[in-house]
């Protein structure tokens, strides 16, 4: 089997409003939707994006310039197509788009992998569990006004969902542990609750809220300090009982090593097209495993049940339902827990 042909295509799926978090503003996401298409006829499909299709053309011509080395070449052979990518984005580097675009190319050709055997992605990895844990994260954003979370919060009780992550990152501490007090109440002692401050503290203001946070039993708080400062982070870490979660800003193996060996996480939150795809999100797994650490997937909810379904150490993903008209089938929330599909490959096609 050969990979005969590569194409993309762009589109742009609008957000039901514009959002806010610590770091970001968001009125869309720009999708960079590669098929390959293989001598057989099988298609393997993946994508890559940016907020508010950001410089999305970019993706796009690094995409297209890297599937070059993909094709002619059996999809089967996804270490060595993954290899020989890593080998070429040397010069100029190994973050940012290069990684996204070996990212892609690296679930496509799995995506084909899958589809060709007949069987689901996690079946094909090894497989350890049928449904996931998940949270809800479509919404509970820091630009909703505080009368506003509780409604969101009952529509994501409403909907099934047993636990919620709240965006915090205000200048002052007491807002936030408002906005986390009044969906506590909201929710009640049985659903989990998390909190994701986006990098937007310092280390002190950090602290300082994690400890006036501890009573409202956090799941975890997500990134509280810039992705870069470590060593903040693992400050951060050492001063609250609550389990720090990150990761979703770092890139392969390489970015979770620092973290890890920085004492710096809890939770390990990979992100598929920032990891660079499932090969190498099964590896950072196993770190995080050789660490005794969990990881909990960012965001690509439907490309990482995947993973979730084949990793022993991966405790939850991440439900954001933004991407979900790209795809003809529907995620399935049953009792809480994300099924993970038994449809061949990723176990989800796009609309054409
Ligand atoms: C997030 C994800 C995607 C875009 C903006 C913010 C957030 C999360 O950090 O973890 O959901
Ligand atoms: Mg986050």
């Amino acid at each position: 089997m050969k990979i005969v042909d590569a194409s993309t295509r762009i589109v742009e799926v609008p957000l039901s409003k514009p959002i806010t978090t610590a770091l970001h503003d968001m009125a869309s996401v720009g999708c960079v939707l590669l098929t390959l298409r293989t001598n057989d006829g099988v298609e393997g499909e993946a994508y890559a994006f940016t907020l508010n299709s950001a410089r999305i053309k970019a993706f796009d011509e690094m995409i297209t310039g890297l599937v070059e080395l993909a094709i002619g070449r059996d999809p089967h052979d996804t270490e060595g197509i993954w290899h020989d990518v890593w080998r070429e984005i040397n010069p100029t580097g190994h973050k940012g788009v290069t990684i996204a675009a070996l990212s892609t190319i690296d679930v496509a050709c799995w995506d084909i992998v899958g589809r060709a055997a007949g069987l689901p992605l996690h079946k094909i990895f090894g497989a350890c569990r049928s449904s996931v844990a998940t949270y809800a994260s479509s919404g509970l954003w820091l630009s909703q006004p505080i009368d506003e979370l509780v409604a969101v919060a009952q529509d994501f009780v409403d909907q099934g969902f047993r636990a919620m992550k709240l965006r915090i990152g205000n200048p002052r501490i007491a807002a936030d542990v408002e906005r986390v007090r009044v969906v506590r109440e909201a929710i009640g002692d049985d659903i989990e609750l998390l909190v994701d401050a986006n990098q937007g503290l310092t280390v002190k203001h950090a602290i300082r809220l994690a400890r006036q946070l501890e009573p409202f039993d956090l799941t975890w708080f997500e990134e509280p300090v810039a992705t870069h400062d470590r060593v903040g982070c693992a400050e951060v870490r050492s001063a609250t009982d609550i389990p720090i979660a990150t990761g979703e800003t770092e890139y392969t193996r390489y970015g979770m090593l620092d973290l890890l060996d920085a004492r710096a996480v809890d939770v390990l939150m990979p992100d598929l097209q920032r990891i660079g795809g499932y090969s190498e999100f099964r590896k950072a797994a196993a770190l995080a495993a050789a660490f005794d650490k969990p990881v909990s997937t960012h965001i690509f909810t439907e490309q990482s049940l995947a993973i979730a379904g084949s990793t022993h150490n991966c405790i939850s993903v991440e439900h954001m339902d933004w991407f979900a008209p790209l795809f003809n089938e529907e995620m399935e929330l049953r009792n809480g827990e994300l099924v993970i599909p038994d449809r061949p490959g990723t176990g989800f096609t796009f609309r054409k």
